[in-house]
């Protein structure tokens, strides 16, 4: 319980969205993009507490994103594998909000 109200805290507190609102117009109409996205970046932090990770990542042209520095969801896997510092690939889910694979 105690989880999952940080969690729902954060999500509407991000810093992120607020640091790059073009997120919020630019990444709906993405309907295009049907299936897994693939992108790459720089991790820049893990909070496994909150299950994110955030990564500067590369233009990402299938969700009309420019190149930023923010925070994505990301499974207990995906927190696993990620290490500050590394160059990584990695897929999002089709509306951007999480990473689903990284390497
Ligand atoms: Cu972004």
């Amino acid at each position: 319980m105690k989880y999952a109200l940080s969690a729902a805290i954060l999500t509407l507190a991000s810093p992120a969205f607020a640091q790059h609102p073009a997120h919020g117009a630019a990444g709906q109409p993405s309907a295009s993009a049907a299936g897994p996205i693939k992108a790459a970046g720089v991790v820049k932090s893990v909070n496994p507490k909150a299950g994110t990770v955030k990564i500067h990542h590369a233009p990402i042209p299938a969700l009309k994103w420019p190149a930023m520095i923010m925070d994505f969801k990301a499974p207990p896997s995906v927190i696993a594998a990620a290490r500050v510092g590394r160059s990584v690939t990695f897929t999002l889910n089709a509306t951007g909000d999480q990473v689903t694979s990284l390497q």
